[in-house]
Protein backbone atom coordinates (compact mmCIF):
# COMPACT_ATOMS: atom_id res chain seq x y z
CA UNK A 1 0.00 0.00 0.00
CA UNK A 2 1.64 3.53 -0.48
CA UNK A 3 0.85 6.82 1.53
CA UNK A 4 -2.17 7.73 -0.61
CA UNK A 5 -4.18 5.00 -0.45
CA UNK A 6 -3.32 4.59 3.37
CA UNK A 7 -4.27 8.48 3.28
CA UNK A 8 -7.43 7.82 1.53
CA UNK A 9 -8.45 4.74 4.24
CA UNK A 10 -7.98 7.73 7.14
CA UNK A 11 -9.83 10.31 5.06
CA UNK A 12 -12.80 8.22 5.05
CA UNK A 13 -12.78 8.27 9.03
CA UNK A 14 -12.36 12.11 8.44
CA UNK A 15 -8.57 12.00 9.73
CA UNK A 16 -6.15 14.08 7.42
CA UNK A 17 -3.23 12.48 8.13
CA UNK A 18 -1.21 15.32 6.30
CA UNK A 19 -2.58 17.55 9.18
CA UNK A 20 -1.55 15.01 11.61
CA UNK A 21 2.24 14.92 10.40
CA UNK A 22 2.56 18.32 10.15
CA UNK A 23 1.06 19.03 13.81
CA UNK A 24 3.42 16.63 15.21
CA UNK A 25 6.69 18.30 13.27
CA UNK A 26 6.00 21.12 15.78
CA UNK A 27 5.39 19.34 18.53
CA UNK A 28 8.84 19.43 21.20
CA UNK A 29 9.95 16.39 23.34
CA UNK A 30 12.81 16.62 25.70
CA UNK A 31 15.60 13.99 25.17
CA UNK A 32 17.40 13.30 28.70
CA UNK A 33 21.24 13.58 28.20
CA UNK A 34 21.23 10.59 31.02
CA UNK A 35 20.62 7.77 29.05
CA UNK A 36 24.32 8.12 27.49
CA UNK A 37 26.18 7.60 30.78
CA UNK A 38 23.97 6.15 32.83
CA UNK A 39 23.23 9.04 34.76
CA UNK A 40 26.54 9.38 36.16
CA UNK A 41 27.06 13.19 35.02
CA UNK A 42 30.58 14.87 35.48
CA UNK A 43 30.31 16.48 38.57
CA UNK A 44 31.27 13.82 40.69
CA UNK A 45 33.43 10.70 40.95
CA UNK A 46 32.16 8.45 38.15
CA UNK A 47 32.88 4.77 39.89
CA UNK A 48 30.83 5.68 43.06
CA UNK A 49 27.00 4.01 42.59
CA UNK A 50 24.10 5.90 41.71
CA UNK A 51 22.38 7.32 44.67
CA UNK A 52 18.80 8.55 45.30
CA UNK A 53 16.54 4.99 45.05
CA UNK A 54 17.66 5.00 41.41
CA UNK A 55 19.77 2.14 39.61
CA UNK A 56 20.79 1.22 36.23
CA UNK A 57 21.84 -2.14 35.53
CA UNK A 58 23.82 -3.69 32.57
CA UNK A 59 26.95 -3.16 31.44
CA UNK A 60 27.24 -2.64 27.81
CA UNK A 61 30.43 -1.16 26.17
CA UNK A 62 30.63 2.31 24.90
CA UNK A 63 29.36 4.31 27.44
CA UNK A 64 29.98 8.31 26.83
CA UNK A 65 32.80 9.64 29.28
CA UNK A 66 33.00 12.86 28.73
CA UNK A 67 30.90 15.82 27.19
CA UNK A 68 32.60 15.08 23.67
CA UNK A 69 31.43 11.84 23.76
CA UNK A 70 27.90 12.64 24.89
CA UNK A 71 27.27 15.02 22.64
CA UNK A 72 28.73 13.08 19.90
CA UNK A 73 26.42 10.22 20.79
CA UNK A 74 23.64 13.01 21.24
CA UNK A 75 24.25 14.09 17.59
CA UNK A 76 23.39 10.89 16.63
CA UNK A 77 20.09 10.27 17.81
CA UNK A 78 18.97 13.46 15.92
CA UNK A 79 20.25 12.19 13.12
CA UNK A 80 18.16 9.29 13.17
CA UNK A 81 14.88 10.64 15.21
CA UNK A 82 11.84 12.87 13.05
CA UNK A 83 10.31 15.32 15.06
CA UNK A 84 11.00 18.48 17.58
CA UNK A 85 13.82 17.25 19.73
CA UNK A 86 14.49 19.27 23.05
CA UNK A 87 17.15 18.57 25.41
CA UNK A 88 16.91 18.07 28.99
CA UNK A 89 19.85 17.88 31.18
CA UNK A 90 20.63 17.46 34.77
CA UNK A 91 23.04 19.68 36.72
CA UNK A 92 25.34 17.18 37.29
CA UNK A 93 26.57 17.59 33.43
CA UNK A 94 27.51 20.80 33.80
CA UNK A 95 30.98 20.91 32.31
CA UNK A 96 34.02 22.74 34.25
CA UNK A 97 37.55 23.76 31.84
CA UNK A 98 40.20 26.21 32.36
CA UNK A 99 38.16 28.85 31.07
CA UNK A 100 35.00 28.92 33.64
CA UNK A 101 37.27 28.34 36.60
CA UNK A 102 36.91 24.18 37.05
CA UNK A 103 35.42 22.20 39.35
CA UNK A 104 32.54 24.04 41.85
CA UNK A 105 30.24 22.13 44.06
CA UNK A 106 26.15 21.98 43.10
CA UNK A 107 25.92 24.90 45.81
CA UNK A 108 27.77 27.17 43.06
CA UNK A 109 26.77 26.34 39.93
CA UNK A 110 26.36 29.09 37.47
CA UNK A 111 25.09 29.49 33.98
CA UNK A 112 28.39 29.65 32.64
CA UNK A 113 29.01 26.17 33.45
CA UNK A 114 26.24 25.16 30.87
CA UNK A 115 27.57 27.78 27.99
CA UNK A 116 28.94 24.79 26.23
CA UNK A 117 25.49 23.08 26.27
CA UNK A 118 24.18 26.26 25.26
CA UNK A 119 26.24 26.64 22.13
CA UNK A 120 25.46 23.03 21.36
CA UNK A 121 22.07 23.76 21.36
CA UNK A 122 21.95 27.16 19.89
CA UNK A 123 24.00 24.97 16.41
CA UNK A 124 21.27 22.86 16.34
CA UNK A 125 18.31 24.87 16.88
CA UNK A 126 17.33 23.02 20.41
CA UNK A 127 15.61 24.29 23.56
CA UNK A 128 16.25 22.90 26.66
CA UNK A 129 15.43 21.92 30.11
CA UNK A 130 17.00 21.36 32.63
CA UNK A 131 16.89 19.15 36.27
CA UNK A 132 18.99 20.38 39.62
CA UNK A 133 20.53 16.71 40.51
CA UNK A 134 19.09 16.37 44.12
CA UNK A 135 21.25 12.27 44.30
CA UNK A 136 24.63 10.88 43.66
CA UNK A 137 26.45 12.98 45.65
CA UNK A 138 28.47 13.18 49.55
CA UNK A 139 25.73 15.95 50.67
CA UNK A 140 22.84 13.35 50.53
CA UNK A 141 22.79 12.52 54.23
CA UNK A 142 20.59 10.42 52.58
CA UNK A 143 17.72 13.14 52.31
CA UNK A 144 18.29 16.62 51.00
CA UNK A 145 15.57 19.26 50.63
CA UNK A 146 13.90 17.43 53.52
CA UNK A 147 17.12 16.71 55.50
CA UNK A 148 16.57 17.45 59.02
CA UNK A 149 20.03 18.41 59.12
CA UNK A 150 20.07 22.26 58.51
CA UNK A 151 23.14 22.46 56.95
CA UNK A 152 22.17 19.54 54.58
CA UNK A 153 19.40 21.13 53.61
CA UNK A 154 20.70 24.66 52.72
CA UNK A 155 23.17 23.36 50.84
CA UNK A 156 20.49 21.56 48.36
CA UNK A 157 18.70 24.72 48.50
CA UNK A 158 20.92 26.97 47.53
CA UNK A 159 21.32 23.75 44.75
CA UNK A 160 18.36 24.21 43.60
CA UNK A 161 18.59 28.34 43.39
CA UNK A 162 21.35 28.07 41.42
CA UNK A 163 19.21 25.78 39.12
CA UNK A 164 16.92 28.40 38.78
CA UNK A 165 19.04 30.87 37.55
CA UNK A 166 20.84 28.42 35.39
CA UNK A 167 16.95 27.87 33.98
CA UNK A 168 16.38 31.58 33.29
CA UNK A 169 19.60 31.40 31.59
CA UNK A 170 18.44 28.35 29.48
CA UNK A 171 15.27 29.84 28.24
CA UNK A 172 16.83 33.39 27.91
CA UNK A 173 19.42 31.96 25.46
CA UNK A 174 17.66 29.49 23.58
CA UNK A 175 13.98 31.67 23.32
CA UNK A 176 12.08 28.45 24.47
CA UNK A 177 10.78 27.66 27.59
CA UNK A 178 13.08 25.54 30.34
CA UNK A 179 11.15 23.08 32.48
CA UNK A 180 12.58 22.86 35.72
CA UNK A 181 12.03 19.70 37.01
CA UNK A 182 12.93 18.72 40.91
CA UNK A 183 13.17 15.72 41.64
CA UNK A 184 14.38 14.23 45.13
CA UNK A 185 14.77 10.97 46.17
CA UNK A 186 14.16 11.80 49.95
CA UNK A 187 12.45 9.13 51.84
CA UNK A 188 12.62 6.00 54.19
CA UNK A 189 14.06 2.54 53.51
CA UNK A 190 11.22 1.31 57.20
CA UNK A 191 8.78 2.65 58.77
CA UNK A 192 9.06 6.29 59.98
CA UNK A 193 8.30 7.75 63.26
CA UNK A 194 8.02 11.57 61.98
CA UNK A 195 6.28 11.33 58.40
CA UNK A 196 5.27 15.35 58.23
CA UNK A 197 8.28 16.54 59.34
CA UNK A 198 10.53 15.68 56.35
CA UNK A 199 7.05 16.73 53.90
CA UNK A 200 6.84 20.22 55.91
CA UNK A 201 10.87 20.58 55.30
CA UNK A 202 10.49 19.63 51.51
CA UNK A 203 7.69 22.22 51.49
CA UNK A 204 9.94 24.52 53.09
CA UNK A 205 13.10 24.25 50.75
CA UNK A 206 10.75 24.33 47.85
CA UNK A 207 9.44 27.78 48.52
CA UNK A 208 12.97 28.76 49.29
CA UNK A 209 14.00 27.54 45.75
CA UNK A 210 11.00 28.97 44.26
CA UNK A 211 12.00 32.15 46.10
CA UNK A 212 14.52 32.94 43.50
CA UNK A 213 13.29 35.54 40.86
CA UNK A 214 12.65 34.00 37.64
CA UNK A 215 10.34 35.28 34.72
CA UNK A 216 7.00 32.82 34.97
CA UNK A 217 6.49 32.28 31.51
CA UNK A 218 9.29 30.77 30.17
CA UNK A 219 11.01 28.84 33.24
CA UNK A 220 8.19 25.97 34.58
CA UNK A 221 9.43 24.81 37.59
CA UNK A 222 7.67 21.59 37.83
CA UNK A 223 7.13 18.69 41.22
CA UNK A 224 8.02 15.47 40.41
CA UNK A 225 6.43 12.73 42.59
CA UNK A 226 7.16 8.92 43.49
CA UNK A 227 6.10 6.31 44.81
CA UNK A 228 9.24 4.64 46.48
CA UNK A 229 12.76 3.85 45.63
CA UNK A 230 15.44 1.14 45.65
CA UNK A 231 16.47 0.97 49.54
CA UNK A 232 13.79 3.85 49.98
CA UNK A 233 10.59 1.41 50.28
CA UNK A 234 8.50 2.39 53.04
CA UNK A 235 8.26 6.06 52.90
CA UNK A 236 8.76 8.74 49.54
CA UNK A 237 8.63 12.46 51.17
CA UNK A 238 7.59 13.87 47.82
CA UNK A 239 4.55 11.35 47.46
CA UNK A 240 1.73 12.18 44.82
CA UNK A 241 -0.45 13.91 46.88
CA UNK A 242 2.69 16.13 48.50
CA UNK A 243 3.24 17.00 44.63
CA UNK A 244 0.26 17.61 43.69
CA UNK A 245 -0.86 19.64 46.59
CA UNK A 246 2.06 21.90 45.99
CA UNK A 247 1.53 22.10 42.49
CA UNK A 248 -1.86 23.47 43.40
CA UNK A 249 -0.60 25.64 45.76
CA UNK A 250 1.52 27.83 43.55
CA UNK A 251 1.01 29.54 40.38
CA UNK A 252 4.16 28.71 39.73
CA UNK A 253 4.71 24.97 39.79
CA UNK A 254 3.42 22.54 37.71
CA UNK A 255 2.68 18.74 38.15
CA UNK A 256 5.20 15.87 37.02
CA UNK A 257 3.60 12.64 36.55
CA UNK A 258 6.67 9.94 35.53
CA UNK A 259 4.75 6.74 34.41
CA UNK A 260 7.29 4.35 36.41
CA UNK A 261 6.13 6.32 39.83
CA UNK A 262 2.92 4.73 40.57
CA UNK A 263 1.83 1.19 41.75
CA UNK A 264 1.99 -1.50 38.66
CA UNK A 265 -2.13 -0.65 38.32
CA UNK A 266 -2.10 2.69 38.59
CA UNK A 267 -1.29 4.43 34.89
CA UNK A 268 -0.34 7.99 33.86
CA UNK A 269 -2.60 7.91 31.05
CA UNK A 270 -5.90 8.36 33.45
CA UNK A 271 -4.38 10.89 35.45
CA UNK A 272 -3.50 13.47 32.79
CA UNK A 273 -7.29 14.53 32.45
CA UNK A 274 -7.27 14.58 35.90
CA UNK A 275 -4.73 17.07 36.07
CA UNK A 276 -5.83 19.16 32.87
CA UNK A 277 -9.03 19.37 33.99
CA UNK A 278 -7.53 22.23 36.91
CA UNK A 279 -4.38 22.76 35.07
CA UNK A 280 -3.35 24.87 32.38
CA UNK A 281 -0.01 23.13 31.89
CA UNK A 282 1.70 19.95 33.37
CA UNK A 283 4.51 17.92 32.02
CA UNK A 284 5.35 13.59 32.07
CA UNK A 285 8.27 12.03 31.99
CA UNK A 286 7.76 8.79 29.72
CA UNK A 287 9.42 5.59 30.58
CA UNK A 288 8.88 1.91 31.37
CA UNK A 289 8.55 -0.19 34.09
CA UNK A 290 8.84 -3.46 34.36
CA UNK A 291 8.12 -4.55 37.43
CA UNK A 292 8.92 -1.82 39.29
CA UNK A 293 10.34 1.86 38.18
CA UNK A 294 12.68 -0.29 36.09
CA UNK A 295 13.39 2.89 33.91
CA UNK A 296 13.82 0.52 30.60
CA UNK A 297 13.49 1.74 26.62
CA UNK A 298 10.12 3.35 25.50
CA UNK A 299 8.03 0.78 23.63
CA UNK A 300 5.14 1.58 21.39
CA UNK A 301 3.11 -0.06 23.56
CA UNK A 302 -0.44 -0.30 24.49
CA UNK A 303 0.06 2.62 27.61
CA UNK A 304 2.81 4.76 25.73
CA UNK A 305 -0.10 4.46 23.13
CA UNK A 306 -2.84 5.82 25.60
CA UNK A 307 -0.84 8.55 27.41
CA UNK A 308 -0.43 9.78 24.04
CA UNK A 309 -4.04 9.73 22.66
CA UNK A 310 -4.72 11.67 26.61
CA UNK A 311 -2.43 13.87 25.64
CA UNK A 312 -3.98 14.70 21.85
CA UNK A 313 -7.42 14.03 23.25
CA UNK A 314 -7.37 16.59 25.75
CA UNK A 315 -5.83 19.29 23.58
CA UNK A 316 -2.97 18.77 24.98
CA UNK A 317 -0.18 18.99 22.57
CA UNK A 318 0.23 22.89 24.03
CA UNK A 319 0.07 21.94 27.43
CA UNK A 320 1.66 19.23 28.33
CA UNK A 321 5.43 19.21 28.27
CA UNK A 322 6.76 15.54 26.89
CA UNK A 323 9.98 14.26 28.25
CA UNK A 324 11.63 10.86 28.08
CA UNK A 325 13.02 9.70 31.27
CA UNK A 326 14.82 6.37 30.81
CA UNK A 327 17.73 4.58 31.15
CA UNK A 328 20.20 1.13 29.75
CA UNK A 329 22.93 0.13 30.22
CA UNK A 330 22.41 -3.42 29.08
CA UNK A 331 22.04 -2.81 25.33
CA UNK A 332 23.99 -0.25 22.74
CA UNK A 333 22.61 3.03 24.50
CA UNK A 334 22.54 5.47 21.26
CA UNK A 335 20.08 2.51 20.40
CA UNK A 336 18.13 2.73 23.74
CA UNK A 337 17.77 6.40 23.29
CA UNK A 338 16.63 6.38 19.38
CA UNK A 339 13.94 3.01 20.01
CA UNK A 340 12.30 4.87 22.89
CA UNK A 341 12.30 8.63 20.92
CA UNK A 342 11.09 7.06 17.48
CA UNK A 343 8.42 5.17 19.68
CA UNK A 344 6.95 7.94 21.23
CA UNK A 345 6.48 9.62 18.06
CA UNK A 346 4.96 6.56 16.82
CA UNK A 347 2.87 7.15 19.62
CA UNK A 348 2.02 10.60 19.00
CA UNK A 349 1.44 10.22 16.01
CA UNK A 350 -0.92 7.33 15.70
CA UNK A 351 -3.34 9.42 18.78
CA UNK A 352 -3.29 11.92 16.08
CA UNK A 353 -5.00 9.62 13.39
CA UNK A 354 -7.40 8.65 15.82
CA UNK A 355 -10.88 10.35 14.50
CA UNK A 356 -11.67 11.59 18.31
CA UNK A 357 -14.68 13.30 17.59
CA UNK A 358 -16.39 10.46 15.95
CA UNK A 359 -15.53 8.10 18.92
CA UNK A 360 -16.66 10.66 21.65
CA UNK A 361 -19.57 10.99 20.04
CA UNK A 362 -20.24 7.04 20.30
CA UNK A 363 -19.57 7.80 23.62
CA UNK A 364 -21.93 10.13 24.29
CA UNK A 365 -24.85 8.39 22.96
CA UNK A 366 -24.11 5.41 25.00
CA UNK A 367 -23.62 3.04 21.52
CA UNK A 368 -20.80 1.48 23.40
CA UNK A 369 -20.91 -1.83 21.16
CA UNK A 370 -19.67 0.48 17.64
CA UNK A 371 -17.50 2.11 20.19
CA UNK A 372 -15.91 -1.15 20.83
CA UNK A 373 -15.71 -2.63 17.59
CA UNK A 374 -14.35 0.77 16.12
CA UNK A 375 -11.56 0.90 18.79
CA UNK A 376 -10.33 -2.77 18.02
CA UNK A 377 -10.50 -2.09 13.68
CA UNK A 378 -8.73 1.54 14.37
CA UNK A 379 -5.56 -1.24 15.79
CA UNK A 380 -5.36 -2.50 11.73
CA UNK A 381 -4.98 0.67 10.25
CA UNK A 382 -2.34 1.47 7.59
CA UNK A 383 -0.48 3.47 10.24
CA UNK A 384 3.07 2.41 8.67
CA UNK A 385 2.29 4.01 5.78
CA UNK A 386 2.06 7.42 7.48
CA UNK A 387 4.70 7.06 9.86
CA UNK A 388 6.95 6.08 6.80
CA UNK A 389 5.68 9.14 4.99
CA UNK A 390 6.26 11.15 8.38
CA UNK A 391 10.10 9.55 8.56
CA UNK A 392 10.54 11.07 5.09
CA UNK A 393 8.81 14.60 5.30
CA UNK A 394 11.20 14.91 8.61
CA UNK A 395 14.15 14.01 6.31
CA UNK A 396 14.91 11.08 8.66
CA UNK A 397 15.34 7.16 7.94
CA UNK A 398 12.65 4.95 7.68
CA UNK A 399 12.42 1.89 10.08
CA UNK A 400 14.90 -0.83 8.78
CA UNK A 401 17.09 2.09 8.08
CA UNK A 402 18.29 3.61 10.67
CA UNK A 403 19.92 0.34 12.74
CA UNK A 404 22.84 -0.72 10.16
CA UNK A 405 23.75 3.19 11.33
CA UNK A 406 23.97 2.86 14.78
CA UNK A 407 26.15 -0.63 13.88
CA UNK A 408 28.40 1.02 11.91
CA UNK A 409 28.50 4.09 15.19
CA UNK A 410 29.39 1.04 17.74
CA UNK A 411 32.55 -0.17 15.53
CA UNK A 412 33.72 2.90 14.47
CA UNK A 413 33.29 5.38 17.29
CA UNK A 414 32.06 3.79 20.86
CA UNK A 415 33.98 0.07 20.36
CA UNK A 416 37.22 2.64 20.65
CA UNK A 417 36.18 3.80 23.78
CA UNK A 418 37.99 2.43 26.73
C1 LIG B 1 13.74 9.05 39.27
C2 LIG B 1 13.05 10.09 38.49
C3 LIG B 1 13.91 11.16 37.90
C4 LIG B 1 15.21 10.64 37.33
C5 LIG B 1 15.99 11.64 36.53
C6 LIG B 1 17.40 11.20 36.32
O1 LIG B 1 12.96 8.00 39.59
O2 LIG B 1 12.30 9.50 37.47
O3 LIG B 1 13.19 11.90 36.98
O4 LIG B 1 14.98 9.52 36.53
O5 LIG B 1 15.90 12.87 37.09
ZN1 LIG C 1 11.38 10.81 36.07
Amino acid sequence: MSYIEAKAKYAALGVDTDAAIERLKTVPVALHCWQGDDVRGFDTDPTKPLTGGIQTTGNYPGRARTPEELMADIDQVIALVPGQVKMNLHASYAIFDEENGGWVDRDKLEPKHFKKWVDFCKERGLGCDFNPTFFSHPMCDPLTLSSPNEETRRFWVEHGKACVRISQYLADELGQPCVMNIWAGDGYKDIPADRIGPRLRYKQSFDEILSEPFDKTKVYPCAESKVFGIGVESYTVGSAEWCLKYAASRDDCISLMDNGHYHPTEVVSDKISAVLAFDKKMALHVTRGVRWDSDQVVLFDDETKEICKEIVRCGGLDRVFIALDYFDASINRVSAWVTGFRNLQKALLSALLEPHALLTQLQNEGNFTKLMVMQEELKTMPFGEIWEEYCRRCGKPLDGRWFPMIEAYERDVQAKRG
